[in-house]
């Protein structure tokens, strides 16, 4: 049973600490819907990978909130290319992050996390009580390990100094302000690049990585947002919460409905060279759905706003930027 908490908004200091990123800058959006004050900081004013540095800057504004969407994330090849960077700057981000909220005081904070952190053969739909019942996927077992710890430290701070701390844990997320990057990007943000370059340039086929046989569910970024100000709002619980729309699609599938929505008219090859990753990570969103969020976003019509939001930064983006 999902354990109710009622935690108003109103009049509250929310610090959304990575607001640049995909997911911050969408709960930016979605708080600024409420009657609160938001604090965030660019990495040039607080770099969270400085404990000091973080836990002044926490000190010195008093949230009663804190939001931690600061991460490094990247697709199945970033987490294979840099295994050292996705378990290290991972466990750094949050543990500075985590530890300043509790120095200072703060009550409540919700930490994002990833259905990566269940076991790669986990029963599907995927439970909350999976997690550390088996193990991961190798393709991303160093980012999962990172985010598991989050979830611990937020779990040991409520067991010995009684913090409102919560975990979530998204399923594969999309939307405005991804990562395009050719390589590093997740799934929908690579093929959206991918399908709109083959169709620029020619070119008679797109090259899909894997089989094509894996299924992944997602999520779109403002549903995600709009999630996690419902756990902020109203759960108080150790145990983490999932979030997902309650459908996978293969990657096949979502090739094709890319190539529909780009107007991309060749051919899909599929290259089994790379890795598929895990088979399907579908999440039970029961306890969730319990609080009363429901995702609100079809995939097409999510799939249309990415492909706007990619074209409306095209020309800023060359040359290219970070991860
Ligand atoms: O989104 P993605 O990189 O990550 O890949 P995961 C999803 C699936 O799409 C895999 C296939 O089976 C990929 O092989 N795929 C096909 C592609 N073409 C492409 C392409 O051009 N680019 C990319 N990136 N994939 C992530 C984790 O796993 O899940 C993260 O790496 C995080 O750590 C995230 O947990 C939620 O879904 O496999």
């Amino acid at each position: 049973m999902t354990t109710r908490f009622d935690w108003p908004l109103s009049g509250k200091k929310i610090w959304v600490a990575g607001h640049r990123g995909m997911v911050g800058s969408a709960m930016v959006r979605r708080l600024q819907t409420e009657d609160c004050e938001i604090i965030t900081a660019t990495r040039a004013e607080v770099d969270l990978l400085d404990k000091a540095a973080t836990a002044d800057f926490c000190k010195q504004h008093a949230p009663d909130a804190v939001l931690m969407c600061a991460a490094m994330v990247g697709g199945i090849k970033a987490n294979t290319d840099y295994p050292v960077d996705f378990l290290l700057q991972n466990l750094e981000l949050q543990n500075n992050v985590l530890m300043a909220a509790h120095n200072s005081d703060v009550d409540r904070l919700v930490f994002l996390g990833s259905t990566c952190i269940y076991p790669r053969d986990a029963e599907q739909p995927l439970r909350e009580e999976a997690l550390l019942t088996g193990p991961l996927e190798t393709t991303n077992e160093w980012y999962a390990i990172a985010k598991i710890a989050g979830i611990k430290l937020c779990q040991a701070l409520r067991q010995q100094y009684g913090r409102h701390y919560v975990s979530v844990m998204p399923s594969n997320l999309y939307g405005p302000g991804d990562n395009y990057h050719p390589e590093h990007s997740h799934v929908v943000a690579a093929l959206l690049r991918k399908f709109h370059e083959a169709k620029q340039n020619g070119s008679d086929e797109v090259i899909i990585w894997g089989t094509g046989t894996p299924r992944r569910e997602f999520l779109y970024v403002d549903d995600m947002a709009n999630a996690c100000i419902t756990v902020l709002r109203s759960y108080d619980a150790a145990e983490i919460i999932n979030v997902g729309v309650g459908h996978d699609i293969t990657i096949t599938k979502l090739a094709e409905t890319i190539a529909k929505i780009t107007d991309y008219q060749g051919t899909l090859r599929f290259d089994p060279s790379y890795p598929d990753g895990t088979p399907r990570k579908l999440v039970d969103n029961t306890k969730l759905a319990a609080l009363g969020w429901q995702p609100k976003m079809l995939l097409a019509d999510g799939l249309r706003l990415a492909y706007k939001d990619f074209m409306a930064g095209w020309k800023q983006r060359t040359p290219e930027r970070g991860m």
